[in-house]
């Protein structure tokens, strides 16, 4: 009798026990069904006050502007570099690109991220996302050998995204060609391609050779193979079939995106959406042409506008926007002269690219880094503006704890600042590292700026007029009343200057 109750009891037990389980498998797939899709929005050399929301003057950016208006405007947030490839390996790795020793990238380099690491994409497959990058790479793609006329196995499919539709590296660099989950579109098996950094490969003409053939006058290293009119850095061969019309990139971009967005609308997606613009060489389609009072550079800005308006429109038209975060920013500050003569230079008038901030792409100081960024999410994101301390390497860290997960011990280096993002808190990082051609260390006050010696940064300087930052003094700015980096306190306070760079020694040495 007594044995039979206690049977009776378990049962019950066991019944209540499972019941909870399935309201807990209930709960959960509640939660999965409103995770939001998230777009991130990434600009090439876009500087801080290059859109009107920040400042812009001479170009006028109606769709980002709303984006601001409506969203979340961050006026201390940064790219974790101040060139591409350290700050979309960041981005994606969740650590500071100096750990993989990340620097601009040839167009035939092997992929940069390991094949194991955790990323952004894959956290978010993980997730139960579709995850998908459309736009330019810059990451490396194979093994340091490709063979571009057969499937590259190692890219973007291989690191966390479930589909592809890339520019490989850059613009100015060849191959011109447009590639998908990994194999180079609209190629001609009687006209293989090959690529070539180091002699001339194939029978294109170069803009050493045939100079009348080009668009925009191009300096030595952007003088080889030119495509569609213009010359790149890089020599190739074959693949006439499949060369890139960069006109038609915000045309053909935003199609492919528009496609992933239309096909994984019903479940969470994550779209990279990277832009070639406004990178060099500027040659914005016949539609945007002359559209600012800026030239090429100036036309491009508005060219991205566009595109933005036109994802905007897409999941808006499918329901989706109050589901859909977007985060708006660049991958680095803004540059004039970039290797074409594009008038970037004659045309600036009295904007200014990095706003009161000095230096640029390249740079070390804030103009380096600091960069646009806007995060839209209707409904849950009100309208503000946050002055927290934010840097791009947290999108890992910020998203594993947005999705529930536990952060892999691979990533060092990105915070979860998912609340300031979404603008529930206005807290950001207490302090962060900011990567150039040196290092700098960041609090909410003070900027400490490492020395360095031996190499020549002048170039920087000299053909591109931005002040790279590089010292062979130590420098100390007070950004609270010094945000162009103009008065140094380093010799005033050598205190400081010895626990900033005791700080960064740690960092980097990751104690
Ligand atoms: C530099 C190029 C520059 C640009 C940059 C990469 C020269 C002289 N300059 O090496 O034109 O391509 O690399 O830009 O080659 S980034 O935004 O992708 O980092
Ligand atoms: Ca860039």
């Amino acid at each position: 009798m007594y044995k039979k109750q206690t049977i009776l009891l378990f049962a019950i037990l066991l019944t209540l026990l499972s019941c909870g389980n399935e309201k807990n498998i209930n709960k959960v797939d509640n939660e999965t069904s409103k995770k939001p899709n998230i777009i991130i929005l990434y600009v090439d050399d876009l500087g801080y006050a290059d859109v009107g929301c920040y400042g812009a003057v001479g170009v006028k950016t109606p769709n980002i502007d709303k984006m601001a208006k409506n969203g979340l405007l961050f006026t201390d947030a940064h790219s974790s570099a101040a060139t591409c490839t350290p700050s979309r390996y960041s981005l994606l790795r969740g650590n500071y690109a100096f750990r993989k020793n990340a620097a601009v990238l040839q167009g035939d380099a092997p992929l940069l991220i390991d094949t194991t690491a955790t990323t952004l994409p894959k956290i978010l497959q993980k997730a139960g996302y579709t995850t998908g990058v459309v736009g330019k790479w810059h990451l490396g793609l194979g093994d340091g050998n490709i063979n571009w006329n057969e499937k590259i196995t190692l890219g973007p499919n291989q690191v966390g995204f479930d589909y592809s539709f890339l520019l490989p590296a850059t613009g100015d660099r060849v191959p011109t060609v447009f590639m998908e989950n990994g194999t180079v579109l609209n190629l001609s098996k009687e006209d293989p391609l090959s690529v070539s950094y180091d002699q001339k490969v194939g029978n294109r003409p170069t803009g050493i050779e045939n100079p009348e053939l080009r668009k925009q006058v191009a300096d030595p290293q952007h003088n080889k193979t030119i495509v569609n009119g213009l010359s790149r850095i890089g020599y190739m061969g074959g693949g006439k079939s499949a060369e890139w019309i960069d006109e038609d990139f915000p045309f053909v971009f935003t199609k492919k995106a528009h496609q992933f967005i239309d096909e994984n609308h019903k479940n969470p997606f994550f779209l990279f959406y990277s832009f070639h613009d406004i990178h060099v060489p500027r040659s914005p389609h016949n539609s945007f042409k002359g559209k600012s009072e800026m030239g090429p550079r100036g036309d491009a800005i508005v060219q991205v506008d566009y595109v933005v308006g036109e994802i905007i429109k897409k999941v808006e038209e499918l329901g989706i926007a109050d589901n859909t975060v977007i985060i708006f920013t660049s991958d680095n500050g803004p540059v004039l002269n970039d290797g074409y003569l594009d008038q970037a230079v004659e045309l600036i008038g009295n904007h200014k690219p990095a706003g009161e901030f000095s230096g640029g792409k390249y740079s070390i100081y804030e103009g380096g880094t600091r960069v646009p960024t806007i995060a839209y999410w209707p409904k849950t994101i009100l309208p503000s503006k946050s002055d927290a301390l934010m840097n791009q390497v947290d999108l890992v860290a910020s998203i594993t704890a947005m999705t529930n997960q536990k952060l892999p011990e691979d990533v060092i280096d990105s915070q979860d600042h998912w609340n300031t993002w979404i603008g529930k808190s206005k807290k950001g990082r207490d302090s962060m590292l900011e990567e150039a051609y040196t290092f700098a260390y960041r609090d909410h006050k003070y900027k400490y700026i490492q020395p360095k010696t031996g190499n020549n940064y002048d170039w920087i300087k000299n053909d591109k007029g931005i002040n790279a930052g590089i010292s062979s003094e130590p420098q100390l700015f007070d950004l609270k009343i010094d945000k162009g980096e103009k008065n140094n306190l380093a010799s005033k306070f050598p205190e400081k200057v010895k626990k900033y760079e005791a700080i960064l020694q740690n960092i980097i040495n990751n104690k």
